[in-house]
């Protein structure tokens, strides 16, 4: 359903920090938009931005075709949906989740009567709204769907389609966010080394950060050896050298009072990939160490 302006009606259910985002942003690029909460005051301030409030999940899926849902996790999406008639629905879940939730809340759709495309949101509420914050959302899921909806999606945040597998958005989502966490943790520990120093970490900031983004290309190579399955391809720093230096880091760690406990895991693998005869290879080989095999 669209209005006279061409602009297709949107229902949101979940209006948490991310939703009311969404929900406002919708508003303001011209969407009519259905909105519904567990706890009702949270749509107040949206009503008076024009959002039609629903009295029920179930008066707010009915309420149109497209139906954007935004909570917790997946219990509570299971929790809300439960009396729901989604059959001929185009359901859009941006709720964070596993893959496998992905993919089984994909199957359930469908059992439903509904299409869906799954999201994976890699935004927080202050970037929605603000295309310069460089914000977007994966999906992945039904194509068609993706593209009958581009327009709308894309009018909060960025969208990045990356497959028909339902499971993908929510595994680049967390693939990243992991990433994430592993440059925080060098962060944490490259701060931990100069915290009892006479050295303002204001001024190693802007270093840290520069050195992070120099280092940050790297990935391209990581991918390219991972594809050719020759780890030596463009090596600039063998293994073997790396590992070798390990002992100045711990060394360093321990002057200065720092638990290497973020460092050690990563050392112990570059370690063991060594021990299998790879001093010539990069520090690709970590990722096959890192996945199990089965049995
Ligand atoms: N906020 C962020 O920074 C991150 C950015 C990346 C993506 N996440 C994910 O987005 C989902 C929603 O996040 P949120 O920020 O809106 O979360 P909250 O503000 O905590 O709101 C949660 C909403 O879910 C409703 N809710 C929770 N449990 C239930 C339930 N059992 N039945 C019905 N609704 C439920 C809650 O309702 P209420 O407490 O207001 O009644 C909120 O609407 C999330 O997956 C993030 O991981 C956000």
């Amino acid at each position: 359903t669209q209005n006279a302006l061409g602009k297709t009606s949107v229902t949101l259910l979940g209006l948490g920090a991310m939703g009311t985002a969404l929900a406002r942003t919708w508003l303001a690029a011209g969407h009519p938009v259905t909105v519904w909460n567990r706890t009702p005051a949270r749509a107040a301030a949206l009503a008076a931005e024009g959002a039609r409030v629903a009295d029920g999940a179930a008066a707010a899926v009915a309420a149109n075709t497209l139906v954007v849902v935004c909570l917790l996790d997946d219990t509570s999406v299971d929790e809300v949906l439960a009396g729901t008639d989604l059959a001929g629905k185009d359901l859009v879940n941006l709720t964070t989740s596993t893959p496998a939730q992905a993919r089984g809340r994909a199957r359930w759709a469908r059992e439903r009567g509904a299409r869906y495309l799954d999201g994976g949101i890699m935004a927080v509420p202050p970037m929605i709204g603000v295309p310069e914050a460089g914000g977007y959302v994966f999906y992945s899921g039904s194509r068609e769907l993706f593209e009958r909806h581009r327009e709308t999606l894309g009018a909060p945040v960025g969208t990045t389609y990356v497959g028909e597998d339902a499971g993908f958005a929510a595994l680049y989502d967390v693939a990243l966010l992991s990433a994430m966490y592993g440059m925080f943790a060098g962060a944490a520990h490259a701060f931990a080394l100069i915290r009892k120093e006479d050295i303002d970490p204001a001024a190693l900031a802007p270093l840290l950060a520069d050195w992070l983004v120099a280092m940050a290309p790297a990935v391209h190579r990581t991918a390219g050896q991972l594809r050719s399955g020759d780890y030596t391809e463009g090596v600039g720093s063998t293994l073997a050298m790396q590992v070798a230096g390990t002992p100045t880091f711990l060394s360093t760690a321990e002057q200065q009072g720092v638990s290497p406990e973020l460092l050690s895991p990563y050392f112990a693998l570059m370690r063991h990939r060594l021990s299998e005869g790879s001093g010539e290879e990069d520090l690709t080989g970590v990722i096959d160490l890192l996945v199990r095999r089965p049995g």
